[in-house]
């Protein structure tokens, strides 16, 4: 189970500045809104329904006689204002719509609790553009060493179908996020090769792992391009940057998929992540997603410099991929 933000945040946050009154627990306030607008949690708005069936906002009066509309943050502080008839809209819909009301002069949260937090429209707008604006650009980055320690909102897992861990990087991903990780993944019944799946990051600094399963190296394989085994390894890629988009995650850091015990050799497996993520990229040229490749060793890491170094200063006689990347290289990292 996915745990996002919950809006009664705001409702504690609240409770801080009323007691405090200072700038840093009011910062801590409208972070928190902006919290609940960024991953598009929803308000439970109080609504008076007319005997034709219409329905108005409940609104109060401040003492400069000014309309503010009501929202809460949960059921309970709606019935605790004493509305029982309340309709939920994710925050950001409800700011736009209050956003056109001209009688309105902002929000009020939590009209029924000790500490209700009355906002103006001229603060909703400023929340509300910087909620709407990607908090990052597209880009690539390499970094060595342990995917485990980095600082990212999710880190992805070269896993196996069965999800249950194993060696390599799946093992240390397990040993840092601890035993609630392996649970999580128990219910999940396993993975194709190919596809992805997501959980809670638990104590690893990343709030979610990616778990994505790439194919075996067949050593013995008929087709000498290896097809199948590209094609399985692109998904891995492409999947996890689909389902990372699905959860609002905007960095990623992957390590070298199916480059250890299963046997990809890196730097077939090295275009083929960039060729991947570079496309998705430019797929999503608007998301702002950073990506990093995480490299263990050294070995790994010159394998990436190169790739880098070939697209930005590309050989006329280079194989289709570096044409690919050259054509699509502009968010790769300076090297
Ligand atoms: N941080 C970053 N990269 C790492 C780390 C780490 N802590 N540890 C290893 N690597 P592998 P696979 C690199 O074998 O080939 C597991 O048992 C490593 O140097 O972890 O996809 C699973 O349960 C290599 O470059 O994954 C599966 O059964 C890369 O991570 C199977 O292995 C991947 O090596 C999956 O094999």
């Amino acid at each position: 189970m996915i745990k996002f933000a919950n809006p009664d945040i705001i409702a504690a946050a609240s409770k801080d500045y009323a007691t405090k009154q200072d700038t840093e627990s009011l910062t801590k306030v409208l972070e928190a809104v902006s919290t609940i607008l960024k991953e598009e949690g929803e308000v439970f708005i109080p609504v008076l329904v007319e005997q034709d069936g219409s329905m108005s906002l409940e609104t109060l009066l401040n003492e400069k006689r000014e309309t503010f509309v009501l929202c809460c943050t949960s059921q309970f502080q709606a019935r605790a204002a004493g509305y029982e008839t309340t309709i939920n809209r994710r925050l950001s819909d409800y700011i736009d719509m209050v956003m056109q009301l001209d009688a309105a002069a902002g929000i009020c949260v939590n009209p029924g609790d000790d500490y209700p937090f009355t906002m103006q429209k001229l603060m909703l707008q400023a929340l509300l553009a910087e909620s709407q604006k990607a908090p990052y650009s597209n880009g690539i980055k390499l970094f060595k060493g342990d995917i485990t320690t980095m600082d990212v909102d999710c880190i992805v897992n070269a896993a196996n179908n069965e999800l249950l861990g194993g060696g390599g990087v799946d093992g240390a991903i397990h040993r840092a996020a601890g035993p609630d990780l392996l649970a999580e993944c128990k219910i999940l019944m396993g993975c194709p090769t190919g596809q992805a799946k997501i959980t809670n990051g638990y104590n690893l600094p990343a709030k979610f792992v990616i778990h994505t399963v790439g194919p075996v190296y067949n050593l013995n394989s008929e087709d000498p391009r290896h097809m199948q085994e590209r094609s399985e390894l692109g998904s891995c890629y492409r999947s996890s940057l689909e389902v990372a988009k699905l959860y609002h995650i905007h960095s990623i850091a992957f390590p070298c998929i199916s480059c250890g015990s299963y046997g990809y050799p890196i730097e077939e497996a090295t275009k083929i992540a960039f060729i991947e993520v570079v496309q998705w990229l430019n797929e999503n040229p608007n998301y702002g997603m950073q990506v990093t490749f995480v490299c263990y060793d050294d070995e790994a890491m010159d394998v990436y410099k190169s790739i880098i170094d070939n697209a930005q200063h590309p050989d006329p006689d280079a194989p289709n991929f570096m044409s690919l990347l050259t054509g699509l290289g502009k968010d790769l990292p300076k090297q």
